[in-house]
């Protein structure tokens, strides 16, 4: 069986950085509407830590950031004229949200971006890609169009990569990617367990009870197992609790992690309590012939309104080149008290899978409800498929400094909603995402590349 070694595929933050208030039911992104963003520092944040990990000896490679202000879209909805210029600016007047919703950078939260399941689980051995439709929240349901064509792109070899159509754009099928799927497996190089995570059931309403929307549906997790081809004895569905998603746990990588045999995860998560995990751990068990390692964290040790402040669960569980399992956590973390004494505990607990932390500053996207799991697409690969990924955006030292050096370059330091309209921005926006492309040597990518 060839060893297979997850991949890490981290989205860029994009020029038009900025805080829209465009979520509902992320806390964080409501919390902060309207605030001031750094576009440059967002991108330099996440390159840091890509670096960081990177330095573990993780295969990483990044994602490119999506053309936005997305024109297309602007088109679609109505707004005419002679060229951009006349397009943004009769946006900006009469209806700025749509604007800033076409001007969001939120593609870089890869997690979102698609459901990916390696080629040992399936059925006709290759891996399988499915961008995911993101119909939940508007300026989000846009993204799926270019995903597709950018995993396509970088994942050419159909012998070993499958790509599907994102599912249909109906709420039914309500899709967030990754961030609602886990998979766990024995370490044997052999077919893992898949965990996916719903907060609504096929013709519930998209807020069922409480405050905020449920965005994952079960039919849509259904439906991937189905099109990836994933042996029905080795896939599980689990239900968020409704007091979760009302504390602001819009995804399931807010409030747990889980990879290889480990699964955290907090008390309040599941709607059955802990008899999920449970059923996780027995299915474990007997597909993959081990005892699962279940670290559970309990509400009157860190509340749910707490864990989504902090975003403890929002980390990454990786493999530490000394050994054992590492944390990588954001620095809201080290700096609550609650969370860090826990973290602290973990590590001096050999009993504890958690054997390290490490901390990393995510400030600009964490004001967006995006933490260190949410900019990551995990993608695990044999070393032969690995080979076959275009080899361009695999980030190494001498790849990072020049990422770096180009959003120096391009990249204002500060944003503003008004900022939205100005074709300046569109410009350099344009201009920095021609210059990736090149550096990257990914050819005409962008609409605005293949037009001219
Ligand atoms: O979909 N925020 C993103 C954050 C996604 C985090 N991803 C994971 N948990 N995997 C979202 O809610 C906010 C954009 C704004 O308000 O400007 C936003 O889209």
């Amino acid at each position: 069986m060839p060893e297979l070694q997850e991949a890490q595929f981290d989205g860029l933050a994009g020029p038009t950085h900025h805080y829209g208030g465009h979520a509902a039911g992320n806390l964080a992104s409501q919390r902060h509407r309207g605030l001031v963003s750094r576009p440059r520092q967002a991108v330099l944040e996440g390159l840091a830590k890509a670096g960081l990990v990177a330095g573990l000896g993780v295969p990483q490679a990044i994602l490119p950031p999506h053309e936005r202000p997305c024109l297309a879209t602007l088109r679609k909805l109505g707004f005419t004229g002679r060229d951009d210029a006349a397009i943004l600016e009769r946006a900006a007047r009469e209806a700025p949200g749509l604007l800033a919703a076409c001007s969001s950078s939120s593609f870089m939260w890869a997690a979102n971006a698609a459901t990916v399941t390696p080629s040992p689980d399936a059925a006709d051995g290759r891996v399988h890609f499915t961008p995911a439709n993101l119909v939940t929240a508007f300026h989000r349901s846009i993204e799926a169009p270019f995903t597709g064509r950018l995993l396509r792109r970088l994942f050419p070899d159909e012998r070993r990569f499958r790509h599907h159509p994102s599912l249909p754009a109906h709420p039914d099928f309500g899709d967030e990617g990754a961030a609602n799927h886990t998979r766990l497996e024995g370490g044997s190089g052999g077919p893992g367990l898949h965990l996916f995570v719903h907060g609504r059931a096929p013709g519930e309403p998209l807020v069922p009870a409480g405050r905020h929307p449920a965005r994952q549906s079960r039919l849509a997790g259904e439906c991937i197992a189905r099109q990836h081809q994933l042996d029905p004895a080795r896939v599980l569905h689990l239900r968020q609790s409704a007091a979760a998603i009302d504390a602001g746990v819009f995804h399931n990588d807010v409030i747990a992690v889980g990879g290889g045999d480990i699964l955290l995860y907090h008390e309040d998560a599941y709607a059955d309590g802990e008899a999920g995990p449970a059923a996780v751990a027995a299915r474990f068990a007997e597909t993959c012939g081990q005892p699962l390692r279940l670290l559970r964290v309990d509400r009157g040790r860190l509340s749910l309104e707490r864990a989504v402040a902090t975003y403890l669960f929002n980390s990454q569980l990786l493999a530490d080149p000394g050994g054992g399992r590492l944390l990588l956590l954001p620095a809201e973390c080290r700096e609550n008290p609650d969370t860090w004494e826990l973290v602290q505990e973990w590590v001096a607990d050999p009993a504890c899978p958690i054997d390290r932390v490490i901390v990393c500053d995510l400030r600009q996207s964490m004001w967006n409800g995006g933490g260190p799991a949410c900019l990551r697409l995990r993608v695990p690969l044999t070393e032969a498929e690995r080979r076959a990924v275009f080899p361009g955006v695999w980030l190494t030292p001498a790849r990072q400094r020049e990422l770096e050096a180009w959003a120096r370059r391009h990249y204002r330091e500060t944003l503003t909603a008004d900022e939205l309209g100005d074709p300046r921005l569109l410009e350099e926006s344009r201009r920095a995402l021609d210059e990736l492309t090149q550096m990257l040597r990914l050819g005409s990518l962008y609409s605005f590349q293949r037009a001219c």
